[in-house]
């Protein structure tokens, strides 16, 4: 057996048995409340979700199974003479728990690199949108054509009992994982380079050839590939894309459509486009001011411009963080090492200096800091990747790590259909009389 495959059965056996505990002997303690604005509010901060695969400190920011980004990015095993962590690794961390070994990293990249085949009429599917189709449309579209492939709608069909869910849902996870870098990149090449596609590289890592299939083969973008698989893979279950996919999979529904639909959450401007909104902000800026880097008062007078025309800045805020992301952070480091001279990233690092105090003096956001999404574009723009549109494609990547591996671990502890209670204006007003 795949040793992945083995090192999670191992972990399920142990983790029913807490749940169950929990369950029996706790199931009626209270662990918080929900106010009247939690209930207007986009349910901000109401504890009723459970995930073990990540953890978002609003200070401190996210723990992948415990790691921080350094933590991660120190000790999960890298490319020979590599820097930067595994995304394959990473995987093997969310699904078990556990840093893997370097053996057991590789055995993944080698186990990705063999269910990488896109079936045809995925292609097929994909190259039948218009071309200028939203790239994240193209994204949901393949993924929804990929579900042919679902063992674990196949197995429902045929019958399966509960405690074997997470089994196909595992191997779902599997494929989709080895499966959306060449979606990914077929998308990117169709629509941006003519339908010139490149085949796998069949010598490197999962992130690596991601790169090598989109066409960028700098050293750095590969290693700029691997951090960012890492970094955007998941924020613990509340965030739209992970509690979409945690909510349509509750249903039973597929992997695959599950993770569609996650997608298509990852796929709104607060959420993961806001990746493409920053930099189509900036680009906008720069046209207007006809400058390649403004100066701080010019750049001041524009945020004030966004606020006052009752827009967001899109980067800047978060829903559960106070301070910035170390996902942005992690990325600064890399920018002031590979590119620190780069124009681009002379800008988003003045919006950083600037941006928190106008929104602070704004007055409305609870965080005025910087989020993943404000620094992404401009590192991936110094490698020539500045079709903005298709950055969230590669977020969408990312993340369908960590969901993929809620969704498993929801199967395997047998997480049931998710249906919280709606209240009526009636009831809130009678309820507060
Ligand atoms: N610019 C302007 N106003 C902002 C703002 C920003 N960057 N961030 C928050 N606000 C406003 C909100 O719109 C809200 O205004 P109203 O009271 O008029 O509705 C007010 O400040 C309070 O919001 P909040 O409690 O601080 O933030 P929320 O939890 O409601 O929203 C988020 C969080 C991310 C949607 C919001 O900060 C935002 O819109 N940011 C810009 C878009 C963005 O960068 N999204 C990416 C987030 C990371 C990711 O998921 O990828």
């Amino acid at each position: 057996m795949f040793s992945l495959k083995s090192a999670l059965a191992e972990k399920i056996g142990p983790m029913r048995e807490r749940v169950a505990s929990l369950r029996k002997e706790h199931g009626d303690k209270v662990i918080g409340e929900v106010t009247v604005a939690q209930a207007l509010g986009g349910m901000r901060s109401v504890k009723c979700m459970v995930s073990d695969i990540s953890a978002l400190d609003p200070l401190e920011g996210i723990r992948f199974r415990g790691l921080t980004i350094p933590e991660c990015r120190e000790r999960l095993p890298k490319v020979p003479n590599g820097t930067e962590p595994l995304p394959e690794a990473l995987l093997w961390l969310l699904m078990t728990g556990d840093v893997p070994s370097q053996e057991q990293a590789d055995e993944v990249t080698a186990e990705l690199r063999k269910r990488s085949e896109l079936p045809d009429h995925v292609r097929k599917a994909v190259d039948s949108l218009p071309v200028d189709t939203h790239p994240m449309t193209m994204l949901t579209v393949g993924i929804g054509a990929m579900q042919t492939e679902s063992e674990f709608a196949k197995r429902y069909q045929q019958g399966m009992r509960k405690e074997e869910y997470w089994e196909p849902a595992f191997e779902d996870t599997m494929t989709i994982m080895a499966q959306l870098p060449v979606l990914a990149s077929h998308i990117y090449r169709h629509k941006y380079f003519d339908g010139k596609h490149i085949g796998p590289d069949e010598s490197l890592d999962w992130a690596g050839n991601f790169a090598h299939m989109m066409g960028v083969e700098n050293a750095n973008f590969k290693k700029l590939m691997r951090l960012y698989m890492v970094i955007h893979s998941d924020h613990e279950a509340g965030n739209v894309s992970a509690h979409t996919t945690h909510l349509v999979g509750s249903a039973l529904t597929d992997p695959f459509l599950s993770l569609a639909a996650g997608i298509n959450g990852l796929a709104g401007p607060l959420h993961g486009l806001a990746n493409q909104e920053v930099l189509r902000w900036i680009q906008n800026l720069r046209e207007q001011m006809g400058v390649e880097v403004p100066t701080e008062e010019q750049l001041e007078k524009a945020l004030w411009d966004t606020l006052n025309a009752g827009q967001v800045i899109p980067g800047f805020g978060h829903a559960v963080l106070r301070k910035t992301d170390p996902r942005y952070m992690a990325q600064r480091e890399f920018a002031l090492e590979y590119l620190p001279e780069d124009p681009l990233f002379k800008l988003v690092s003045m919006l950083f200096n600037v941006a928190p105090r106008v929104l602070s003096e704004h007055g409305k956001t609870k965080n005025p800091w910087p989020n993943v999404d404000s620094h992404s574009g401009c590192l991936l723009v110094h490698f020539g990747v500045d079709q903005y549109d298709f950055y969230t494609v590669l977020f969408g990547v990312s993340r369908a790590m960590g969901v993929l591996c809620n969704l498993v671990w929801s199967r395997a502890l047998g997480f049931p259909l998710e249906r919280p209670k709606s209240v009526t204006t009636d009831w809130l007003l009678e309820q507060v009389k």
